[in-house]
């Protein structure tokens, strides 16, 4: 089954594995750590599935129809051993050869992670598209017995063969899109190349220090380029709360605006703006001090997004509680705050992104608290990049509990250029036990209507074909 944003994977980079061949599907859909696949055996083109989709220490694998169910995907972990770890997306529990047997026909289940060797398979490429997954503790196969083709069919593990119901497809989906805790994605096109900055997830009280940029060719294979600003080393007045980037290129050089504070004392949010040679860094304080400091506005300065006109003018959005929109002066780190707009749409909480589709300027926020399940996000149109903005046009994105996705917000969006295609960067609760703090980021197809209004977007679980 191949469903949009789901690709077959013939071989595997990236996880130093044991392979004979990489075949050129391979190098176009690098396999790495965190990202997810569906394994198809291939006698049957059925999935390897948790029986029922429990959570529970012991459930059962079987293969089933391909329908798309977390229960169907599974996370890599590479265990840099030449051994991977493949972990349920819907429990986050590992697949596993039941009591570590090492015997013929052993049970293969679902057990919470852990180090031992009944969790970690080796992937082999077997050519033709498709891999055998070998048990570490018993060096056997991961095969449907009897080559069965029915739904239901558990998984054992045999002594390795030539079967191919001991022959798997890795389907992998593009999202999340980078793997890992990550939330309010800022995607941008430098040049030919995609990039996402975002907010490290995972820190009690959005403490995290740390940005790093990811870049990709086709918006579905990302290269992670490491820390490019730490807040607490790289910035004398804050060490903390490194939230929520934006960027803009003007001359060659790239201006990355953030938000962050001090841990203790007046932990009070500013907003700073850090330049750099490159869109991946190293990026250094462009002012030795805050570019907007705390109280300077109404609510928190934070959530800086950047809007760059036709004409060259880049624009600096930004705040909580209430959305400023100004005009960036030409040196990219000053502004005339006469010029300051402060707008207050229903509803509105934060996130401010505005973009451009011909001469209709669209203005977007997240509404709710990013720690709610109905953190969304909403639209106005306008004719120029500071309004006036009209009411409230619509929702764009928003939970779909059938998928489990909550919390879909904190946005941004990139066209591709010389084409009406658009895409949507946002994060969601991480899945599975996602929260406020454990957020990952999306990339989904975004649409216009004949009419300009913008298409409520479908979060998906698949993500997007490579572009
Ligand atoms: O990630 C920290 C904060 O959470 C951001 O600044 C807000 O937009 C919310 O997503």
């Amino acid at each position: 089954m191949r469903t949009a944003g789901r690709t077959a994977l013939t071989g595997i980079l990236g996880l130093g594995l044991a392979l004979t061949t990489v075949s050129p599907a391979a190098a176009a859909h690098h396999l790495t750590d965190g990202t997810s696949v569906e394994l198809i055996a291939r006698h049957s083109g059925k999935c390897a599935d948790v029986v029922s989709a429990s959570t529970a220490d012991g459930a059962e694998v079987g293969q089933y129809t391909c329908n798309d169910g977390l229960n169907q995907l599974w996370r890599i972990r590479d265990l840099g051993n030449g051994y991977v770890q493949l972990a349920a997306r819907h429990s986050g529990k590992c697949l596993d050869v039941s009591g570590a047997s090492a015997a013929d026909n052993a049970a293969v289940i679902q057990w919470s992670c852990s180090s031992r060797t009944n969790q970690q398979w080796k992937i082999e490429n077997t050519g033709a598209g498709h891999t055998r997954l070998m048990a570490r503790h018993s060096g056997k196969c991961l095969e449907v017995p009897g080559a069965s083709t029915a739904n239901g069919t558990r998984l054992r593990q045999q002594t390795c063969g030539t079967g191919t119901n001991q022959q798997w497809e890795l389907n992998t989906v593009s999202n999340p899109a980078i793997p890992g805790l990550f939330a309010d994605p800022n995607i941008v096109r430098f040049g030919d190349t995609y990039y996402l900055y975002a907010t490290t997830d995972g820190f009690a009280g959005w403490s995290g220090t740390q940005f790093r940029a990811f870049s990709s060719k086709d918006l579905v294979n990302w290269t992670d380029h490491g820390v490019i600003l730490d807040v607490d080393s790289d910035i004398a007045w804050a060490d903390n709360s490194a939230w929520a980037p934006g960027i803009a290129e003007k001359n060659g050089k790239y201006y990355f605006y953030f938000s962050a504070g001090r841990a203790s004392g007046d932990t009070r949010k500013h907003l700073g703006v850090a330049v750099a040679d490159s869109p991946t860094g190293p990026f250094r304080d462009a002012l030795g001090k805050p570019l907007v400091p705390a109280g300077s506005y109404a609510g928190q300065m934070i959530d800086p997004a950047v809007f760059t006109d036709a004409d060259g003018r880049s624009y600096l959005y930004w705040g909580q509680g209430s959305s400023h929109q100004v005009p960036l002066n030409s040196d990219m780190v000053s502004f005339n705050s006469s010029q300051v707009r402060t707008y207050r749409p229903a509803n509105y909480n934060e996130g401010s992104f505005v973009a451009r589709r011909g001469n209709t300027y669209y203005f977007m926020w997240s509404e709710n608290d990013t720690r709610s399940e109905d953190y969304r996000v909403a639209y106005a149109t306008g004719s120029s990049p500071t309004g006036p903005w009209s009411n409230r046009v619509g929702t764009i994105l928003q939970k779909d509990l059938s998928q489990g996705i909550k919390a879909t917000g904190h946005h941004s969006v990139v066209q591709v250029p010389g084409t009406d295609q658009w895409y949507i960067a946002y994060h969601r609760f991480a899945i599975p036990n996602g929260d406020g703090t454990h957020r990952e980021t999306m990339i989904d197809r975004l649409y216009f209507n004949a009419d300009g209004s913008i298409r409520p977007v479908v979060p998906t679980i698949d993500g997007v074909d490579p572009i």
